[in-house]
């Protein structure tokens, strides 16, 4: 069926048919899981549109944003500092995918035994399906695990793709080594944007980016609270959007849902009863449209009360400190902030746990459900010493190792509901 936006489409290249497809696949699965869910929120409704426009209204503001010199540049990491963008005047969109179209193609040129979610990110631009990647200026990359890693070398006979070295460990050399290359990574935005980063836009473009993440955490405080008033899956598509929408539309919209949750909160109603088990996700991150574990969990009688991955709190935890009045002061807060990140690609990385048990405690889970993706080491690896961090503070853990695939739903159902049995 012909749509507004199907010029468009075929000016960046899509592959209409496939795209089609994929728009009418997207929108069946969006309204199963989410449109089906009692007592949701009103403010909900802007990320239904939001969701509705992701390949619609949101690419055409991206390309009135080009036809205004502004450059887009494209991430798949919580580590590429979104602040040095903003300051040079760029847009910033997060790349990872979460679905499976695509993995044929992407198995061409990378092994089978790769993670689903570097699977799709290939798998969407050589199928030519995502509009996003299209419209990006530059791609950036980064040396987290070593899947990622290599597939930019790939990706780069496809893509204008820049890599930023992130540290594997937490020493002094190490931040030394970081704070070099947020240096390096504003050279080249500078050089891109054609736009020099002054002490002024690099402060405004910080208060957006921690504006957003104040938003964000104070959903994170408000859904906490008992009864649950707000789905775990809701609260996975917001962060899931944050990647990709105007920041600053979004905290407004997001603050404006925060009354509306507060108010819920004040009057005591919930989505589900009181003694629904509460649980916590934690490990690797789940991009749109991965809401299959969520969505299993939520219809096994348990609610998902927080997430401990990169589209969650790893991602809005820390704030960028604001009191920096040079480029020089601000570089180095910018620093200090994405060194705290406790991404499993680092080693040792007992912050991690840390974070975890005490997260787990104050939400007062009733366990938690680690969630890899299959052949993630990093993160595979991490979910022994995570299990028994928790088990040391008395919380129960199941691990589930996963792709995109719907191969294995009934058997996850399975051990997802004996779990919930256990908890409760
Ligand atoms: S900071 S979690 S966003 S690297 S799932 S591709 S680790 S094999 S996504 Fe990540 Fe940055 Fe870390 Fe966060 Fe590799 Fe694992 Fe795949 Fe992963």
């Amino acid at each position: 069926m012909p749509t507004p936006y199907d010029e468009m489409w075929e000016k960046l290249n899509l592959d209409l048919q496939a795209h089609e497809g994929l728009l009418a696949v997207l929108g069946k699965f969006y309204g199963d899981i989410y449109l089906t869910q009692d007592k949701r929120l009103k403010g909900m409704e802007y990320l239904d549109f939001v969701l509705s426009e992701v390949h619609g209204l949101r690419i055409k503001e991206l390309q009135e944003a080009k036809a205004q010199s502004r450059k887009i540049i494209g991430t798949f990491c919580v580590f590429v500092p979104e602040e040095i963008i903003l300051a040079a005047n760029g847009v910033c969109v997060g790349l990872c995918a979460g679905a499976e179209i695509g993995k044929e193609a992407a198995e061409k040129i990378l092994p089978r035994n790769t993670c689903a979610l570097i699977k799709s990110f290939v798998g969407f631009k050589l199928a030519r399906l995502c509009p996003f990647i299209e419209s990006c200026d530059l791609v950036v990359g980064e040396t987290t695990c070593d899947g990622k890693k290599k597939a930019y070398e790939i990706f780069a006979d496809y893509a204008p793709v820049y890599v930023m070295e992130i540290p594997q460990m937490k020493n002094a050399c190490d931040r030394d080594l970081w704070k070099a290359e947020i240096r390096r990574f504003k050279d080249k935005i500078e050089e891109i944007t054609g736009n020099t980063i002054t002490a002024e836009k690099l402060a405004a473009a910080t208060t957006i980016v921690n504006d957003r993440r104040r938003a964000l955490q104070r959903l994170n405080r408000l859904r906490a609270a008992s009864p649950v008033p707000i789905s775990g899956r809701d609260v996975l598509l917001i962060n899931q959007v944050s990647f990709y929408d105007d920041p600053i539309r979004f905290t407004q919209q997001i603050n404006k849902l925060c009354d509306e949750l507060e108010e819920r909160v004040k009057a005591h109603q919930g989505i589900v009863p009181e003694n629904t088990p509460r649980l916590m996700l934690s490990g690797c991150p789940m991009a749109v449209p991965n809401w299959k574990l969520p969505y299993l969990i939520e219809s096994s009688g348990a609610v998902i009360v927080g997430e401990e991955s990169c589209i969650g709190t790893r991602n809005t935890r820390d704030l960028v400190e604001e009191k920096g009045q040079t480029v020089e002061e601000m570089l180095d807060a910018l620093a200090d902030r994405y060194m705290r990140i406790d991404c499993a690609c680092f080693t040792p990385n007992t912050e991690r746990l840390d974070n975890i048990t005490a997260m787990a405690k104050d939400l007062k889970v009733n366990g938690v459900i680690h969630y890899g993706l299959s052949f993630c080491t990093p993160y595979a690896t991490e979910a022994f010493k995570v299990e028994k961090a928790l088990q040391a503070a008395g919380i129960p853990m199941l691990a589930i190792e996963t792709d995109y695939s719907m191969e294995d739903v009934e058997q996850l159902k399975t051990r997802v509901e004996a779990f919930v049995e256990m908890v409760r």
